[in-house]
């Protein structure tokens, strides 16, 4: 056993993991009394808007819960609404939305709506100059909902070495903007966001269990950084949106349904879902439509990044969706699926068949329009910088740099990012998509995102046409990455 699994199982036993599948508490609650009493799958509250004219759309109060992801497992946290997630943001592409957010705590907080076209005074980040909700205080963001699809909201405060704010606490929630031609060919229309809690610091690297020895790593130094690794993020616990596997009400379909499956990252760590016996027909990443949907076995998903797809229930039975690591399923990270009249006394896990996950699948075979301009971005680690934390460089430097990137209004910009350490990084540019041209040597063409994971010692390419007007913040979208240097501002000429 790894050092890792070893200290993860440690903490895993004491909510009872050694017992099978499931917390024995866990796996009474999902006992035949439970099962034989068919109820709909909760739907997620949702904030309508409301139609008072001065009176705010939404209103999100931050404050700290108590959010009880288990039986007899109960964390505190910070959320908004007391909710995890918190409220549904939905409303119609076009449409203005005025949202109060009430901060309750002693700090101050940013809420930054991810993935929406929005000016940078209201985008959420201290960096781009939007003001803060003061401690006690309330701010009105203000701004017109679009582009349509799967976006989100989130906390985008610094949170360093509290491992309480930012994306460490609840504050987090899916905000959909909807298309005026949305098919609407689905049955059931479920959001499902993963997490992780109780976070800590240790030196082992929470994507070590999945080296891809088949991965080209374009950006290897040939000399490998002898410096001991220094301390990342890790965690115990487990969540899909605010319930460890088993222990929230069971995602209830019937033979024949297709369920359209918004699934958020919300966490710090990537995630890969599988669910035995069906396929992800992936028809939006990121909340942007892709060009040729393909069914999956399996999917991958990085901290920031959203993956819409369709899974025809046809294969009757009680299964779990679940994270393929097993330690992280075991300690929560899954959910139910139970088919009407197929109750059985216990959910199955059954591991997909291999498979890689590959953005290119979704894309299309087209030619880039040159661009006016080639940025080249390198990314390094310095292993156990102070604190022992790692730190990270953009081209050769901590954030914040001086006047080094700048997007003229109009001009098409290609953006090379190369990931020159030995972890994969979701890489965020706010208020803007691009489209991506290349994943380690791959072409593609017509995936559109606003969050890449770049491959360890990897290299994305990613075309950007520079249409906000406004400073733009780029990072990692790992908190602590972000935090301590993976960061860059852009500004406009
Ligand atoms: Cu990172």
């Amino acid at each position: 056993m790894k050092r890792r699994d070893f200290v993860r199982l440690g903490w895993a036993t004491v909510i009872g993991v050694g017992t099978g599948e499931l917390h024995p508490a866990i796996a009474e609650s999902l006992g035949l009394r439970h099962l034989s009493v068919p109820r709909p799958h909760p739907q997620m509250p949702t904030s309508q808007p409301q139609a008072t004219g001065r009176a705010a759309d939404f209103t999100l109060r931050v404050a700290p819960t108590l959010v009880e992801l288990a039986p007899q497992v109960v964390i505190s946290t910070t959320a908004y609404n007391d909710k995890v997630p918190g409220p549904l943001i939905r409303t119609r592409e076009g449409q203005p939305v005025t949202v109060d957010v009430v901060n309750d705590t002693d700090v101050p907080e940013y809420v930054h709506w991810h993935g929406l076209f929005v000016p940078s005074e209201v985008d959420g980040a201290a960096e781009e100059g939007t003001p803060a909700v003061p401690p006690h205080g309330r701010r009105r963001y203000q701004f017109v909902a679009k582009p349509a699809g799967s976006r989100w909201y989130h906390s985008h405060t610094t949170a360093m070495l509290d491992l309480h704010r930012g994306a460490y606490s609840g504050q987090f929630g899916f905000f959909m903007i909807d298309s005026t031609n949305d098919s609407g060919l689905y049955d059931q229309e479920v959001f499902l966001a993963l997490r992780e809690w109780q976070y800590f610091l240790s030196t082992m690297d929470q994507d070590e269990g999945w080296p891809d020895p088949n991965d080209p790593m374009p950006e290897k130094p040939t000399t490998p950084d002898a410096r001991p690794n220094g301390l990342e993020v890790s965690a115990p616990l487990f969540s899909i949106n605010d319930k460890m596997l088993g222990a929230g009400e069971p995602l209830r379909v019937r033979e024949g349904q297709r369920i359209l499956m918004h699934l958020l990252n919300a966490g710090s760590q990537i995630h890969r879902l599988g669910l035995f016996g069906h396929r992800f027909q992936v028809i939006a990443l990121d909340g942007n439509p892709v060009p040729a949907p393909q069914p999956v076995a399996m999917i991958e998903i990085a901290p920031g990044e959203r993956v819409d797809a369709i899974v025809d229930m046809n294969q009757p039975g009680v299964w779990i969706l679940g994270e393929l690591n097993d330690v992280a399923r075991q300690s929560g990270m899954g959910l139910v699926v139970e088919y009407a009249n197929h109750a059985q006394p216990r959910p199955q896990w059954l591991a997909p068949p291999p498979s890689r996950w590959d953005y290119t699948i979704f894309g299309k075979a087209a030619p880039h329009p040159a661009p006016d301009q080639t940025i080249d971005m390198v990314f390094e680690k310095v292993p156990g910088g102070p604190h022992g934390i790692n730190h990270w460089l953009v081209n050769g430097k901590e954030f914040p740099h001086e006047r080094e990137f700048v997007f003229r209004q109009g001009a098409r910009y290609r953006l090379v990012f190369h990931n020159r350490s030995d972890d994969s990084h979701p890489l965020h540019m706010h208020r803007h998509l691009f489209e991506l041209v290349e994943l380690n040597g791959k072409p593609t063409a017509g995936v559109k995102k606003d969050t890449v994971i770049v491959p360890a010692f990897g290299r994305a390419t990613v075309d950007l046409l520079a249409d906000q007007p406004g400073l733009t913040l780029f990072h990692c979208h790992i908190q602590q990455h972000m935090d301590f240097g993976f960061m860059a501002l852009f500004r406009y000429a």
